[in-house]
């Protein structure tokens, strides 16, 4: 990411001499109505409590008391996900501060736009390892995109104008905002006007691609006879669903989805080939691999993608749009770089196609294409993923994880915003969950942390009060925030869980199958799981169960029937302990090495 050098920024705030005086904590808050946020997640505690109490004194800002500050970034996150905005979330110093860490460092990883403000302890006592005193800047450095720490009442504005814009454009990513409490004292009372603009020099993200880039990639794209669009989550944060669709329709070109992209592309399009990757369908993996030109849209080339990338897609020759100049050519050498925000790019793209093939429609290969096309059909009929598999499975057989997926697709019409926490349930989601809207699928693909699903789909929720939220997740993940239950009885929110209960950490235990001799090391825990259904209803939400499979697709009707419509619903679901999540990629391999089974590698 590029530096930000903000002591170089100059603002357009006007004279302070009419405007109206605020302290501190009030000015806080006031930048975040002014900036049109709706919802702050926070905690309180001493260092933070001047800004509490202007947040008690308003009504235009709201905000939702969490139970862990972790549930509180991850809940600002999952809000960011669903809507593009950035999402908001205030700490105390000290633990309140370390405990926001994780959320920061998932934010971070998949490039969420997020403010973090912390109290911090008065300017006087810092360094002097007073009561609940950490060093927030140093600590998030690594995993904030910029943190700023206030240092008077008077330059409140025009940082908070600063946090919000660095976090949203560019490549977008958390950033903190340190408040020592004695800037915040109601006594102190400064001028207050939020300034309209901001100009900062050394920080000027990139408005549209090169148009002789451009012009490059368009001329690549034409040789190609075996081409694939590489989609990931910038895609989604750029807004440029609609430009990569049209662009991938206009050219035929069959696409793969990382899992952070997942929705960017209809899934549903014959031409979606499912995400490529770890976990990824066969035929996006073979697709890739075997492709003569690939253009990589928001997309950085991820270890979780690649394998070893010095095996990647030996015969391609990519094109790689993004914003960050920092990811293209970091990891796999590309023949063409486009730095630039991923919907302009495919906008110019598209036109100059559309110009070029009105001049020659025989610019593009329509025999070649047609070639791969049934190449890929081949692929898929051979190892696909199977998106019926209820037909497979004997009577008082166990339930498997991929079914109950599939009966929630059914359930939800596939129109739910799901998010999911982190093991096999996020995999069998991905694959099996088959999204045709962009932000509709929240998970955290970079940092992978477990307890990220349920406040996320908080977030969610407060955005979208009307739309139908699942978090699903497994009885690991679900308890690393499963406070959050009182969250949701406090504010009524009626999000709805799939627990996806197999008993252990599941990705850990196939790891342990299969490279561990099956020696399951600390993954498992049968005997002192909570009784899921008791411990909702303690916190005054329904709980269901279901064992056997006959009673599945009923009970997940139930689960989204009119009699829960405001209710929070858990749905505890007793799975497979053996199953394994396939395709997995064979490590140190091409992306072409994969298991495909217990017993089947390609
Ligand atoms: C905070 C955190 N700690 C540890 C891990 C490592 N880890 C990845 S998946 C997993 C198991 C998750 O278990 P569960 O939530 O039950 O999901 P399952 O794999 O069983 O579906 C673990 C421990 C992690 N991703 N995040
Ligand atoms: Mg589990």
């Amino acid at each position: 990411m590029s530096a930000v050098r903000p002591e170089e920024a100059t603002s357009d705030a006007p004279a302070a001499a009419d405007a109206e005086l605020l302290s501190g904590g009030e000015m806080i808050i006031r930048a975040l109505h002014d900036e049109g946020v709706e919802y702050v997640f926070g905690y309180p505690g001493g260092a933070a409590l001047h800004i509490y109490d202007a947040i008690f004194k308003q009504q235009a800002v709201q905000h939702i008391l969490v139970r862990h500050e972790q549930a509180a970034v991850h809940m600002a996150d999952g809000y960011a996900r669903a809507t593009g905005r950035t999402g908001v979330s205030l700490v105390t110093s000290g633990p309140g501060a370390t405990n926001a860490i994780t959320g920061i460092a998932t934010a971070f990883m998949d490039s969420i736009p997020l403010v973090v403000i912390s109290g911090q302890v008065a300017t006087d006592l810092i360094g002097t390892d007073s009561f609940q005193e950490t060093d927030m800047v140093g600590i998030s450095r690594p995993i904030v995109k910029h943190s700023f720490m206030i240092r008077s009442t008077e330059e409140i504005p025009e940082v908070m104008k600063k946090a919000f814009y660095i976090a949203s454009t560019g490549r977008p990513g958390p950033v903190v905002v340190d408040v020592p409490k004695d800037v915040t004292d109601p006594t102190v009372r400064r001028p207050y006007r939020y300034p309209d603009s901001i100009r900062m020099r050394s920080y000027n993200p990139v408005a549209r691609g090169h148009s002789g880039q451009i012009r490059k990639a368009v001329d690549l794209l034409f040789t190609a006879r075996r081409p694939v669009i590489y989609a990931g989550g910038g895609v989604i944060q750029g807004n440029a669903e609609a430009a990569l669709t049209e662009l991938a329709r206009e050219l035929d070109f069959p696409v793969t989805n990382t899992l952070m992209g997942l929705g960017c592309y209809p899934a549903t399009d014959p031409r979606f080939l499912g995400m490529l990757g770890m976990h990824g369908t066969y035929e996006a993996n073979m697709a890739m691999h075997h492709a003569d030109v690939i253009i990589a849209v928001g997309a950085r080339f991820d270890d979780r993608v690649t394998n070893d990338p010095s095996k990647f897609c030996p015969d391609a020759k990519i094109v790689h749009i993004d914003v960050d100049p920092a990811t293209i050519s970091k990891i796999v050498p590309v023949e063409v770089p486009i730095v630039g925000p991923a919907e302009p790019v495919l906008r110019d793209m598209l036109a100059l196609v559309r110009e070029r093939l009105g001049e020659d429609p025989g610019l593009l290969d329509r025999a070649a294409h047609g070639k791969w096309h049934a190449r890929i059909t081949e692929w898929r009929e051979a190892h696909g993923l199977d998106h019926d598999q209820r037909h497979r499975v004997a009577a008082g057989a166990p339930i498997l994880p991929q079914i109950v997926v599939q009966a929630l697709y059914r359930a939800t019409n596939g129109e739910a915003y799901v998010t999911s926490d982190v093991g096999q349930h996020q995999m069998f989601a991905a694959q099996y969950y088959h999204f045709d809207h962009t932000r509709r699928w929240i998970n955290s693909g970079g940092l992978g942390t477990m307890g990220f699903g349920l406040p996320s789909a908080m977030g969610v929720k407060f955005a979208y009060p009307d739309e139908t939220v699942v978090c699903v997740t497994g009885e690991g993940s679900i308890q690393m925030n499963i406070q959050e239950l009182s969250t949701c009885t406090q504010y009524g929110l009626p999000v709805k869980i799939v627990n996806i209960n197999n008993s252990a950490l599941g990705m850990v235990r196939q790891w342990q199958d299969m490279q561990y001799g099956g020696r399951h090391s600390q993954s498992t825990y049968q005997d002192s799981l909570p009784d899921f259904v008791k411990l909702v209803e303690s916190y005054g939400h329904v709980g269901l169960r279901v064992t056997a499979l006959e009673e599945l697709d009923e009970v997940m009707a139930e689960v989204f029937s009119d009699r829960y419509r405001d209710r929070l619903v858990f749905l505890d679901v007793a799975v497979d302990p053996d199953e394994h999540v396939y395709p997995m990629a064979i490590k140190g391999g091409a992306m072409s090495d994969m298991f495909l089974s217990k017993t089947e590698r390609s």
